[in-house]
């Protein structure tokens, strides 16, 4: 019998979680890791995974790649992130739903062939919460993952139905059939904005943050799109792979729920700005908020209550305010900036 090979598939690859994934499940992953994007991978990347550049919208492509590979885990991390779907929410839905649904019946019929959940792990975020007005946005301080499912973004609109669509596939699907199918196994967290030190977000409208610290490491001026006040949870990007690699491997029946919170520091746009000056006095950074953008972060919530993730398995970032810019954020972010200004 032909046997197809066993894999973890990353679609999404190329991005910002993509790229920080790859390194860490290839560093505890025996077997190959299959990714794909519409983008090559960084070269550094290429050697650690067999990489395929084409659309999560492909059908075809995806049949071909189920014929040759037995998906056992899928980490989904392809998507269209807050601003740049509001300028084209059509094709944001395309991304983000249409190509969620693909891949969730992709799943669904692998769990089915391999009689074997297929573990789905999807990067949700804090775009699904919308809170109405600044007011409610201070008395809710801490936000918990079943309230105020309210988004304002098409983006959030479309990670929040799509965390229930993972669910209806994992427990509902097919369940007017006479014999219930073995369904696939999703794990969904809810990410604050992410910081990584590695690569430069795009298209995301907590964007201001790396933005801001980025610029500052290169000696360029920044006009924070946001209003000094304003604040949001982050989290530094090793944390945030450990998250959906700790969450992929918690025993299902310690799982109370299928999507989780998970946070590390929150810190208004004022606050951010004070640490990227602490380490580069000479930063230059101003606020001139875009009220349309702001309008988007006021609705996120100021802090999220990630208890149920850190009950059920375990989680616990690594890197506190203090740790992610001394330890990780800055020393990573200057070596970056000093080489690229090295001549060849
Ligand atoms: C965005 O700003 O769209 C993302 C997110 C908060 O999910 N970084």
């Amino acid at each position: 019998m032909l046997m197809r090979e066993k894999v973890a598939f990353i679609t999404g690859a190329a991005g910002e979680v993509g790229q920080a994934l790859i390194k860490q499940l290839a560093a505890r992953r025996k077997g190959r890791i299959l990714s794909l994007d519409l983008r090559p991978l960084p070269p550094e990347l290429d050697a650690l995974v067999t990489h395929v550049q084409g659309s999560i919208l492909d059908k075809t492509l995806l049949e071909r790649l189920v014929t040759e590979y037995e998906m056992e885990e899928i980490y989904h991390l392809a998507a269209l992130l807050s601003t740049r779907a509001e300028f084209s929410p059509n094709a944001a839905h395309r991304v983000n739903v249409t190509g969620t649904m693909t891949l969730l019946e992709l799943a669904a019929e692998q769990s089915e062939w391999r009689k074997e959940p297929v573990r789905f792990m999807f990067p949700s975020s804090i775009a699904a919460f919308g809170l109405p007005d600044l007011r409610t946005k201070l008395d809710y301080a801490h936000v918990r993952e079943w309230e105020w499912n309210t988004p304002r973004t098409m983006y959030g609109c479309n990670k929040l139905y799509c965390e229930m669509l993972g669910q209806y596939f994992s427990n509902h699907y097919r369940q007017l059939a006479a014999e219930q199918p073995v369904m696939l196994d999703f794990r969904s967290v809810r990410f604050p904005g992410l910081i990584s030190a590695f690569t430069v977000p795009s298209g995301g409208t907590s964007d201001y943050g790396p933005e801001m610290l980025h610029a500052a490491a290169q000696g360029k001026p920044y006009a924070c799109f946001v209003r000094e006040d304003v604040r949001i949870p982050f989290m530094a990007m090793p944390d945030a792979v450990k998250a959906l690699l700790d969450l992929a491997a918690a025993p299902r029946e310690s799982l109370r729920r299928q999507v989780y919170n998970v946070t590390s520091f929150s810190l208004s746009a004022a606050e951010f700005r004070e640490y990227v000056l602490r380490y580069f006095p000479e930063a230059q950074i101003t606020f001139q908020p875009d009220v349309r953008r702001q309008s988007i972060v006021d609705s996120w919530p100021a802090d999220l209550d990630d208890s149920a993730a850190r009950r059920d398995w375990g989680w616990k970032p690594d890197y506190d305010v203090e740790r992610a810019f001394a330890d990780y954020l800055v020393p990573n972010i200057s070596k970056r900036y000093q080489n690229a200004a090295q001549p060849a």
